[in-house]
């Protein structure tokens, strides 16, 4: 009975069993000062904590070290509280059925049941009995048997009560108990060996009870053996000494106590979480647990309640949107806080309210929202196609979409673990359009243009061609294709257009905008006039056309080449009685109306400073200056008298000299010259001059009679004779031709 076969006996599958479920909890460990026997501290252990202390080779480094003195531990020689704890490994194999040992054996487990795998004895201890068995020979006589019955050999320790039925055939009268009893004592000597094992003075005999016979009891005096071994504790309880090891104490002694408990693992769960409410439920702590403290902490804010032991649910309310709450649940046992049940959530944020576009473009969309009360981390925008981006400000850019497609824009509030998101705010629509590239005119006739371009990328419904013509109100066209031709225009015309790519109805792109002309009409009424130096062109067109190129040719060669915007010019310093054409074609920008030419002589320019430089009575000189800027001129020349109807003309070239003859004397003769040019002629220089007089005497006899004397007078009075003579003759010769009156007085 010793130590070795405590070893053997312990069942290796057993053990090992119990070794996982140790090292599955996480026990802690409370040294208990006062001073308490061995019984009542267990009993202290197991209603504040699970129960006194078990020694592992684990844990007996740690428990060790909590020691100040010598401690109660959880193991006591007297096993019998041990019974219900057996059936624990019992109920776990059926192979282990028939090994294990009997649970009356001293030191066989713990006080919590489990197996004594480890030991840590102090030299010397435990302390068993004598080797020599203590014999108590005792006698419980039976009328019929007493003779029969052979003395046996009983060990006061295990003696149990027994159920078997008695052998009635060989009823025991005198039995001398030894360590063996099974099958021989029965039940009917359990009682004697009780009384038996304490015997507290030798000199009193035990007794011996024999219940089973119905006759009547017989006690019989034993005798008794002195008990040899000092030390020997019949109930020890174990305490381990401040420096490990252990004895044997009597438990009555007042020592303190370790008490072990497996650390709480509780499990808090928050359920049914809103955005302002949550329900906690928890588990319930083990062993006598006084109360269950909840600590709800939000920031710096932290609400503390009560709640009784039934009570294992909290129903939290008010609570704010989109908040980190943190819970502790402790489950309070001797005013000990046991581990907490733990957890911590967030409430549901709130949807963002107000959710909008504040610009859109072709590739991006701005959004902005305002935040709902209550609390969030982050926003969350998810894109249509999976994409999701994050935002901590109340706006954010979302960038690389595709022009003109439609999208739907989520927008959430989050919370720091993404546990909960609020509920979405959604709006959608289409990015705009983009823009119509290479956007060109062609074929230009006077009512139409033709217009093509390239459709954007991405996605476009319909363009949008507008025409606008001076300030007129557009045109808009909706077209499909990438080409227009855009006809009913105003000939020769600037005219803008702008092309604009538009999806689902009304969203539209940047326009493109393109000046351009409708072909200029023909130059109509052309007229020309001319001066010896400059030459007037004017002209008629159809249509607005902005501008005109005017060339004057001479002789075939461009002389000046001009832009107008007017319809008239005036070319000046140009060549005397030369033929210039001149061309006129409406342009406009890139196209150029139809030409006309006309041509025109300039004027040829009079020669100058005509004078007579010699006369005699049959001919006149004259000489004059030719008009400057000249080569080779011809001048057309003639004389006139206008008192003899004289007309005398004639074409001379490249002299400025001319002496006309066959004159008649005395007569005044208008000289002019002028420059001929083609057929044109200049303007005429004149002088008049006279041929020398032939002076002949006409003597004119006339009788004056006159009732008043003066006016035959010669002189002097107005109305005199000679007077009026005068006058006539002035109007009838006037200075054409040489002429003096002269009175001569009557002889
Ligand atoms: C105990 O009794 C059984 C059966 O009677 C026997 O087989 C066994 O050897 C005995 N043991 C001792 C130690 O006497
Ligand atoms: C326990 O008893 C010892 C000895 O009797 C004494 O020294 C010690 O102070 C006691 N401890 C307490 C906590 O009462
Ligand atoms: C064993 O201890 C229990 C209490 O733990 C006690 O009731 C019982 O009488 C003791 N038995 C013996 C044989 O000492
Ligand atoms: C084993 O346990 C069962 C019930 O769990 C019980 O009926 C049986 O008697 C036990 N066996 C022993 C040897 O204790
Ligand atoms: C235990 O034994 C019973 C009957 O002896 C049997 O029905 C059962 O299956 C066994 N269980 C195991 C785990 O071996
Ligand atoms: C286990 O022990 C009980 C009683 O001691 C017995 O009835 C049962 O048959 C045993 N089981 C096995 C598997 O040996
Ligand atoms: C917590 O929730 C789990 C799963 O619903 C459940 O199995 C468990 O019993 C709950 N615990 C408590 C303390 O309510
Ligand atoms: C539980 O503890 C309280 C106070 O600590 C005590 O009054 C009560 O009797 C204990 N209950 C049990 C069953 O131990
Ligand atoms: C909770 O109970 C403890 C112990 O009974 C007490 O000290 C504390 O004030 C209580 N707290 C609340 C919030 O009621
Ligand atoms: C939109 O949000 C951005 C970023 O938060 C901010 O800068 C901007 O001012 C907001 N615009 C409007 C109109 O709220
Ligand atoms: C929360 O979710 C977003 C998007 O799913 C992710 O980008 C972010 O990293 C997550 N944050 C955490 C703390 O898990
Ligand atoms: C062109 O489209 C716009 C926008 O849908 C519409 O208002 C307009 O009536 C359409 N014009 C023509 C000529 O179809």
């Amino acid at each position: 009975m010793g130590q070795t076969s405590l070893k053997n006996g312990v069942p290796i599958v057993v053990s090992l069993a119990l070794v996982f479920a140790w090292s599955a909890a996480e026990r802690e460990y409370f040294l208990h000062p006062s001073n308490r026997t061995w019984e009542e501290a267990r009993n202290h252990c197991q209603a504040c904590f699970k129960d006194l202390v078990t020694l592992t080779p684990e844990n007996v480094q740690t428990v060790s070290k909590l020691l100040t003195s010598d401690c109660w531990v959880g193991l006591r020689k007297n096993s019998t509280s041990n019974f219900n704890s057996y059936s624990i490994s019992n109920a776990t194999n059926n192979s282990t059925n028939n090994t294990i040992m009997d649970p009356r054996m001293p030191w066989f487990r713990w006080a919590n049941g489990d197996p004594l795998i480890f030991q840590n004895w102090y030299p010397g201890w435990p302390v068993f009995r004598s080797s020599l068995p203590n014999r108590y020979y005792f006698v419980c006589p039976e009328k019929a048997s007493l003779e029969t019955a052979a003395p046996e050999t009983v060990t006061p320790e295990t003696v149990a009560p027994g159920t078997g039925t008695p052998d009635s055939g060989t009823p025991a009268t005198a039995i001398q108990a030894t360590g063996n009893v099974t099958g021989h004592l029965q039940e009917t000597t359990f009682a004697t060996a009780t009384a038996a094992s304490t015997p507290s003075t030798p000199s009193t005999p035990a007794r011996c009870k024999i219940t089973r016979w119905p006759d009547e009891a017989h006690y019989v005096l034993l005798p008794d053996f002195p008990k040899p071994d000092k030390n020997y504790i019949e109930d020890s309880c174990v305490a381990m000494l401040s420096f490990g090891p252990w004895v044997e104490r009597v438990c009555s002694e007042l020592l303190s106590s370790i008490c072990y408990e497996d650390r709480f693992f509780g499990e808090l769960n928050v359920t049914r979480k809103t955005s302002n409410s949550s329900i906690l439920t928890w588990r319930s702590g083990p062993g006598n647990i006084t109360h269950y403290r909840v600590e709800v902490t939000e920031g710096d804010n932290m609400l503390k309640r009560n709640f009784t032991t039934e009570d294992l649910t909290f129903d939290l309310n008010s609570l704010t949107p989109g908040t980190r709450y943190s819970i502790q649940v402790f489950a309070v046992k001797c005013t000990r806080d046991l581990n907490p049940q733990e957890d911590t959530f967030y409430t549901t944020p709130n949807k963002v309210e107000d959710l909008k576009f504040t610009n859109v473009s072709e590739t991006s969309v701005f959004l902005n929202w305002t935040k709902p009360a209550g609390n969030l981390d982050f926003y969350l925008i998810k894109i249509k196609n999976g994409k999701q981006i994050s935002s901590k400000t109340e706006g954010k850019e979302v960038r690389d979409l595709i022009p003109g497609n439609f999208y739907t824009f989520t927008v959430l509030s989050g919370v720091g673990d993404n546990s909960t998101r609020s509920e979405e705010s959604i709006v959608s629509r289409n990015t705009k359009p983009g823009r119509v590239s290479d956007l060109r005119v062609s074929r230009n006739t006077h009512h139409s243009l033709q217009l093509n371009w390239k459709s954007p990328v991405g996605n476009v419904s319909f363009f949008r061609v507008v025409a606008t013509i001076n300030n007129k109100p557009p045109v808009p066209q909706n077209v499909t294709i990438t080409e227009v031709n855009v006809t009913g225009l105003p000939i020769g015309s600037k005219i803008t257009l702008s092309v604009t790519a538009l999806v689902n109805g009304n969203i539209e792109g940047d326009s493109v905008t393109i000046d351009d002309y409708t072909a200029p009409g023909p130059i109509q009424d052309m007229n020309l006039s001319s001066t010896d130096v400059s030459l007037n062109a004017s002209w008629k067109t159809e249509g607005d056309s902005s501008s005109f190129v005017v060339e004057l040719l001479l002789e075939g060669k461009v002389d000046q080449k001009l832009k107008t915007h007017f319809s008239e010019i005036t070319f000046t310093g140009l060549k005397t009685a030369a033929e210039y054409n001149v061309t006129v074609y409406a342009f406009n920008g890139h196209l150029n109306g139809e030409p006309l030419t006309r041509s025109i002589f300039t004027m040829p320019s009079p020669p100058t400073k005509a004078k007579s430089t010699y006369q005699d009575k049959s001919s006149i000189t004259f000489e004059w200056d030719p008009p400057a800027k000249v080569g080779r001129v011809t001048y057309a020349v003639g004389i006139i008298s206008s008192f003899w109807g004289h007309n005398v003309s004639e074409r001379i070239e490249n002299k400025t000299t001319h002496t006309f003859t066959g004159l008649k004397s005395g007569t005044k003769y208008d000289f002019r010259v002028q420059t001929v040019a083609d057929k044109e002629l200049s303007t005429a220089a004149t002088v008049s001059h006279c041929t020398d007089a032939d002076k002949r005497e006409i003597s004119l006899s006339m009788m004056c009679s006159s009732a008043e004397p003066l006016l035959c007078d010669g002189k002097a009075t107005r109305d005199s004779v000679f007077k009026q003579l005068l006058k006539h003759f002035n109007e009838v010769l006037g200075g054409n031709i040489f002429w003096t009156l002269e009175e001569l007085e009557p002889k």
